[in-house]
């Protein structure tokens, strides 16, 4: 495929309702847009970078830079067979994982396109369906978490996930466990803490969650090996896994008994392919991370979790669970028994870029 233009846009989409994680408080989804246009198609990737450097070191302008002095550059006016051949001719540049999935999701989009097929086909998927969960976050008092978690509930979210930091911890996950005794409950850190709460972690245990992630450091894997060997609730690793060289010497190490893949994280999908393969060998059981992200993202992420060792509940919400307008048509919607169906040649599935929504929500465009 030969890659004639690449545009870089930049939209801001507001939340229905702030969302606070440890390290932020977001309030919109401040995103890159890449898309890429190839004889008569293009193709959009989202990159998940935000507006700062809170989740991991990248950020929208660092990812606006690495995108286009480096990535863009390796593929423009030039014939390259496909998003393998990108990573690879990109494997020189170190890290900026956010920027580069970016451009590769674009690839696959084109990809599927031209060959007229499903990025579910593409890769080898085999779920029709994949089983959603919703992540919430750190609430003004714990009546208001509980309103929400009443609320997806009723909506039929599969697992609720609840962030916490030192100060919205134990009590909070107390106190929900007290008014759901039975429901498919888990935890995310976010790199909050270290290994002097161990003792936190342990008394977690009473609890019954499904899994705690990312207690401790965003790089570490060997404090987590300390810390999943003195508790019984498994550990889900999300920011520490950034490539499948990580989740093997996560696994090795026992650091996790779960995986969290989120293909940005990764640098995209050819190698969150090999982290699924890789834990599927060795029984470690993933799932679908989420960014905020919009449609495009999402979407992909649909498709990403139909691969046959994505067994637990994704961070996959209908568009509605941030937005009032998201950028696919139709938006991403849940069913009656809160799955999500994988779009696939014989289904019908099938989402397009809503270039209407996305021109109200431009701030930037660099061609
Ligand atoms: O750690 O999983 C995370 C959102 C932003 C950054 C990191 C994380 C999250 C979420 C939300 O938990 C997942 C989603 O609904 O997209
Ligand atoms: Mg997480």
């Amino acid at each position: 495929m030969i890659i004639e233009r690449a545009d870089i846009i930049r939209v801001k989409n507001p939340f229905r309702f702030p969302f606070e994680t440890a390290f932020t408080k977001f309030v919109e989804r401040d995103a890159l847009l890449v898309k890429l246009y190839s004889e008569d198609t293009a193709g959009y990737g989202e990159c998940k970078a935000f507006f700062a450097p809170l989740y991991c070191p990248e950020d929208n302008g660092t990812a606006l830079h690495i995108i286009s002095k480096y990535l863009i550059p390796e593929i423009l006016h030039k014939d390259i067979s496909g998003p393998e051949e990108f990573i690879e001719k990109t494997s020189y540049i170190r890290g900026n994982n956010l920027a580069v999935a970016a451009v590769e999701n674009a690839l696959w989009e084109i990809k599927r396109k031209k060959e007229n097929k499903s990025l579910k086909t593409l890769i080898g998927g085999v779920y029709d369906q994949v089983k959603v969960g919703v992540s919430l976050g750190i609430e003004p008092t714990i009546k208001d978490l509980l309103e929400k978690i009443e609320k997806y509930l009723g909506e039929g979210y599969h697992r609720t996930k609840i962030k916490i930091k030192p100060g919205w911890d134990y009590e909070v996950v107390k106190e929900v466990r007290k008014h759901y005794p039975d429901i498919t409950l888990t935890i995310d850190a976010n790199s909050a803490y270290t290994l002097k709460d161990i003792d936190l972690f342990k008394s977690f245990d009473e609890f019954n969650l499904k899994y705690i992630e990312q207690p401790l450091g965003e790089n570490d894997i060997i404090d987590h090996s300390v810390l999943q060997k003195e508790i019984e609730t498994p550990i889900c690793l999300d920011e520490s896994i950034e490539s499948v060289e990580d989740a093997r010497q996560a696994i090795e190490l026992g650091s996790c008994k779960v995986i969290n893949i989120k293909s940005s994280r990764c640098r995209g999908i050819v190698e969150s392919i090999k982290i699924h393969d890789l834990c599927q060998d060795h029984g470690i059981p993933v799932w679908c991370g989420g960014m905020t992200e919009l449609g495009i993202g999402r979407v992909q992420n649909i498709s990403l979790a139909s691969l046959p060792n994505f067994t637990l509940a994704h961070d996959i919400a209908a568009s509605d669970r941030y937005f009032d307008k998201d950028i696919t048509i139709p938006e991403v919607k849940i069913s009656k028994d809160c799955t999500i169906a994988v779009p696939d040649e014989t289904n019908g599935v099938d989402y397009e870029v809503d270039e209407e929504a996305i021109d109200r929500m431009m701030v930037e465009r660099h061609i």
